[in-house]
């Protein structure tokens, strides 16, 4: 029947690019975009806007589809299925793709920038590293949006980091892991669809995130206490295909082009608008919300000092390079 209807349609488009008297038809394609992060998210509705965008302005000739919450492909394999060309495009936290290089971690590095203004700053000294990478990796690196300031959640009052051992913690990345580790908390690497779940079941008990995750979550229902340590702003990516990219028309391409920049735009603006917005919904939720404690702030320093040697000890000359020119920015 698939095969029927798709036969039907090449017909049908043969028939059109006929009439008007095209070289070659310009076959209608649809392109599943999947994505990790709940649909209300804004993550999400600006992968949705951005579809949708696209599909009108090419007048359906590329639809895009977006599939949030992990519901076509989980987190953890939307990098390697776009690659692998199973999806033509996909959205992915940038800093959760550590193993295939440690610039993908910049974003992640603890205290390196550590607000909106600084956080562009580093992303803008990064693009031009993270495109050529991608590319060789068979990528087309299209826009990126930021998560807000990252916070501690426990379900416990954490004065200092002593508070932390023994605590189940989940990770996002290797670099929260790391640092589950360094202090003294179990880490286990759980996708954001699965949070609610490892809470509710005391497989996690505290995690780094955002007020933005702790509320598509309703963390508020497992723990009590986030601590604003605006640690880092890591960031989602949207990236395609480079063969399902390269099949598309240069009229199209531009297009996709303008709307990723549209929709990077949105996403920065909407990042910085609801961060305070959710850190109010978690307090009317009953959590407690606070500055850590100076103990805890020093501890963290610390550890973000241990985490930063390490990345730059892997990330390596590019790494160093792209550090610095963000320094000097
Ligand atoms: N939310 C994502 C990554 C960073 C954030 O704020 C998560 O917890 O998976």
């Amino acid at each position: 029947m698939q095969q029927l209807r798709s036969a039907t349609a090449l017909a049908g488009a043969f028939a059109t690019a006929l009439a008007l008297g095209l070289a070659g038809p310009a076959l209608a394609e649809t392109w599943d975009l999947p994505m990790a992060y709940p649909a209300s998210n804004y993550h999400s509705e600006t992968a949705e806007a951005f579809a949708k965008a696209v599909t009108e302005r090419t007048g359906g000739e590329l639809e895009i589809k977006t599939h949030p919450g992990g519901s076509l492909i989980g987190g953890a394999e939307i990098y390697s299925a776009v690659r692998r060309g199973i999806a033509p495009i996909g959205e992915r936290l940038m800093s959760a793709l550590g193993n295939e290089d440690p610039l993908f971690e910049i974003d992640a590095v603890p205290f390196l920038a550590t607000s909106f203004e600084d956080a562009r700053k580093l992303y803008e000294a990064s693009r031009p590293e993270l495109e050529a990478l991608m590319d060789e990796q068979g990528l087309v690196f299209l826009y990126a949006t930021p998560w807000p300031p990252q916070g501690l959640y426990a379900n416990k009052p954490i004065e200092t980091l002593d508070d932390m051992a023994g605590v189940k913690f989940r990770a996002y990345n290797a670099a929260t892991s790391r640092l589950a580790e360094l202090m003294g908390a179990v880490p286990t690497k759980i996708e954001a669809a699965e949070i609610s779940q490892a809470f509710a079941t005391g497989v996690a008990e505290s995690m780094i995130s955002s007020g933005s995750t702790g509320y598509d979550s309703k963390l508020w229902e497992y723990v009590a206490y986030w601590y604003d340590t605006q640690a880092w702003l890591p960031k989602n990516m949207v990236f395609a295909n480079k063969s399902a990219w390269e099949g598309l028309d240069e009229e199209t391409r531009a297009i996709v082009r303008e709307e990723a920049a549209k929709a990077e735009e949105a996403g920065w603006a909407k990042a910085q608008e609801l961060s305070d917005w959710y850190k109010d919904e978690l307090a009317k939720e009953g959590m407690t919300i606070e500055a850590p404690t100076e103990a805890l702030a020093e501890g963290f320093a610390k550890l973000g000092e241990t985490l930063t040697e390490e990345w730059l000890a892997k990330a390596g000359e590019s790494g160093s390079k792209v550090v610095e020119s963000y320094r000097g920015m």
